[in-house]
């Protein structure tokens, strides 16, 4: 996974060190040492899914911080050019308001409301496995959640959340189809309540941001079940479109955090990247697979390290 958008930075790093070891001996560096190989960068950014304006902000601010530098002989070229770029990274995806669900929920145990999370986003793009990594969670750190089928609309999507709330021992408050997706989210929000439950999980039907109708219907469910977090679910996988997506639902909806799907099978890895820079929202877990474990919580660090790592591979 994310392979692209490792081997673009390294690429950098590689091409500025050598740019670099030419003249750190007897200068400072300037501008024009680094505007090649780090409009190189832009290019390889890009074509790793990050969105253009975001790379051309890496590259700036990476040139920032290493010009009028002096590196000294016997220093670590590569070192520096690398620490330069996974902090102009690390600091793109340190958005502020991260909030931890997990101590959210327990809070809220046994009070009159429980922690309400509303989850949305396009057809198919991983909203209601995610619900399930999340019920799976809670469950385990033993913040008691509700899960919610507010997804009143595919044939199927009842059977299949009541399929892992089942599996995972979870409540599951469903409706039939075709009844109104909000008063279902009521239905579990007040069911949770009455038994000192913890956290409720608002599933819904995969939506298109462009569909009035639809994204009407999703602010009614948000009205009604007045959510404590607006979660916004994207598909690595769908890149520039996914940051086309956050900036819609984020207009309609407002978001309150965002959850990367698909991971495992993301190559380029430039759609997180470009969702946190641009619409300064903090992601909160990133999904790495189709199992329950397959959910991890989204650490700017840890991200970076994973394609970017301080030491040079041999
Ligand atoms: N590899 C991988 N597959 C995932 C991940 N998350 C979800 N999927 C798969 O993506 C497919 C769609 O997942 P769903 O959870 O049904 O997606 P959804 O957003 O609820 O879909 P709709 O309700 O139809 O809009 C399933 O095959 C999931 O197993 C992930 O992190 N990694
Ligand atoms: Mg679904």
């Amino acid at each position: 996974m994310l392979e692209k958008l490792r081997e673009a930075l390294s690429a950098t790093a590689g091409s500025l060190r050598k740019r670099l070891e030419e003249v750190v001996v007897y200068r400072d560096l300037t501008e024009k040492d680094l505007d090649e190989p780090l409009e190189d960068l832009v290019f390889s950014l890009a074509e790793a899914d990050v969105a253009l304006e975001v790379a051309e902000r890496i590259a700036s601010s990476t040139k920032k911080a290493l010009v009028g530098s002096r590196v000294r002989r016997g220093e670590d070229v590569e070192l520096v050019v690398r620490k330069a770029l996974y902090e102009s990274i690390v600091r793109l995806l340190s958005t502020p308001g991260r909030v931890d669900v997990r101590s959210l929920a327990l809070e809220r145990c046994g009070s009159q409301r429980p922690l309400v999370i509303v989850f949305f986003g396009i057809n198919g793009v991983g909203k209601t496995t995610t619900i399930a990594k999340i019920a799976y969670m809670l469950k385990r750190e033993g913040a008691r959640p509700v899960v919610a089928a507010a997804d009143t609309f595919r044939a199927g999507a009842q059977e299949q959340l009541r399929a892992h709330a089942d599996r995972l021992g979870v409540p599951f408050i469903g409706g039939k189809y075709g009844r109104d997706p909000a008063s279902v989210a009521l239905d579990a929000i007040n069911y949770a309540s009455s038994r000192g439950m913890c956290s409720v999980l608002v599933d819904t039907a995969g939506r298109m941001h462009i569909d009035a109708d639809l994204m009407e219907e999703l602010r009614k469910i948000v009205r009604v079940s007045r959510p404590d977090l607006r979660l916004l679910v994207v598909d690595a996988l769908t890149g520039n479109d996914a940051v086309e997506q956050a900036v819609r639902f984020n207009e309609a909806i407002g978001i309150d955090g965002v959850i990367v799907t698909k991971i495992d099978a993301d190559a380029k890895g430039g759609t997180v990247v470009s969702i946190a820079a641009t619409i300064g929202k903090p992601i909160l877990y990133l999904g790495t697979g189709q199992s329950y474990e397959d959910l991890e919580e989204f650490d700017p660090q840890k991200f970076v390290s994973r394609i970017l790592p301080l030491k040079a591979r041999a």
